[in-house]
């Protein structure tokens, strides 16, 4: 297979709701979407989840622009490719910018399983039919509102509840929750915003039975989580220090946590997520998919991805209705009874609508 063209836009969607973290709120995403195109006029579809600002790692769009013009597109235009294995391979000298290599990677992936006329989760190994679903709630002005939102968002189905927390909404907000919805899975998310000299407060998250609790120190930290985790009971989940199957290894192997949230673009793709995912399945490490806010591309890449066997707990990629006025895809992410059915077309198996991917475009770019 050769890619002959890749269209590379720069697209900005409204967020239905602004979404906060504790390092901060998303009201517009702006992200890239990579489409390579092969000799026979299919085409495949990416997207990279780097952020506007580097906040929630070192990417940007920007700096992705940068990496797949003059990098990544130039290694991997015309070149004859038999697998996505390779692509993987050709982009190994690069250090890092997982996000611009997910970009293309995730592309051929879609290209490559619509060439064998199978969906990406077969092409992948995944045999699942229909995957749970999770969702993840952002910082609210008050408990009030995070009350309301999580009593929605159980009456959607949503079969796990994720309450983004930081230092001065984390333990008595968790009690309110806990209170109030005393039967549903529920996690709390930390993005970074916590250190050793919080672990007496971090263990008192551990009376509300969390499933688990997701990245509470430095993003490139796996040694103090080590420490963290002997400490409390609640199982760490590891987000943002994860980059890559070796990352994960020594994580596990310090003991630096319980479960892994695998995200395709922070591993630099879909082939490093299945790896991850191996490794974990062979060491009992159950694993889940993390979201990035994306839009329905990068959206049906987490649901193929999520086909696979060792994804045992509910994941973030929510219904896209969720977060978009209208999606780029047809049909859209839909969410019934807290699952999402994968799809039995080839490749991600939602159809990318060209109009609307044109009226959120703010800037583009044809390389062949
Ligand atoms: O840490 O998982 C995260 C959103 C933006 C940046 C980081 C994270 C998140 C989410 C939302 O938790 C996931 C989603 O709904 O796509
Ligand atoms: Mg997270």
């Amino acid at each position: 297979m050769k890619v002959t063209e890749v269209v590379l836009r720069h697209m900005k969607m409204r967020m239905k709701a602004p979404f906060t973290t504790s390092f901060g709120t998303f009201r517009d995403k702006e992200f890239l979407l990579l489409e390579a195109k092969d000799e026979y006029g299919r085409s495949g579809w990416g997207e990279s989840v780097a952020f506007h600002s580097p906040w929630y790692n070192e990417e940007t769009l920007k700096t992705n622009w940068h990496m797949l013009e003059d990098f990544i597109i130039p290694d991997l235009l015309h070149k004859e490719i038999s697998h996505p294995y390779e692509v993987t391979e050709t982009l190994s000298y690069i250090k890092k910018n997982n996000m611009a290599k997910s970009a293309f990677e995730g592309a051929f992936w879609d290209l490559y399983a619509k060439q064998e006329g199978i969906p990406l989760a077969k092409a992948l190994g995944g045999t699942a039919k229909e995957i749970e679903v999770g969702i993840s709630i952002g910082i609210q002005d008050t408990v009030e509102d995070l009350l309301k939102l999580i009593d929605e968002h159980v009456n959607e189905s949503y079969k796990r509840i994720k309450v983004k927390i930081k230092p001065g909404w984390d333990v008595e907000v968790m009690r309110e929750v806990r209170k109030h919805f005393p039967d549903i899975q529920l996690m709390a998310d930390a993005n970074s915003a916590y250190t050793l000299e919080d672990t007496q407060l971090l263990k008192q998250l551990d009376e509300f039975d969390l499933m688990m609790i997701e990245q509470p120190l430095a993003s490139d930290d796996i040694i103090d989580h080590a420490t963290l985790q002997r400490e409390l009971k609640t199982p760490v989940c590891l987000d943002e220090s994860i980059h890559s199957y070796e990352d994960a290894r020594k994580a596990i192997d310090l003991g630096s946590c319980k479960i892994i949230n695998i995200k395709i673009g922070r591993v630099g793709g879909l082939t490093e997520s299945k790896k991850i995912h191996d490794l974990c399945l062979e060491r009992e490490i159950p694993v889940w998919c993390g979201g990035m806010l994306e839009s329905g591309i990068g959206r049906a890449h987490n649901i193929a991805l999520t086909a696979l066997s060792n994804f045992v707990m509910p994941g973030d990629t929510a219904a896209s209705s969720r977060y978009w006025e209208k999606d780029l895809i047809e049909p859209e992410v839909t969410v019934d009874n807290g699952m999402i059915s994968i799809p039995e077309e080839p490749g991600i198996g939602y159809e990318p609508c060209l109009e609307t991917i044109k009226d959120y475009t703010v800037f583009e770019k044809t390389y062949s």
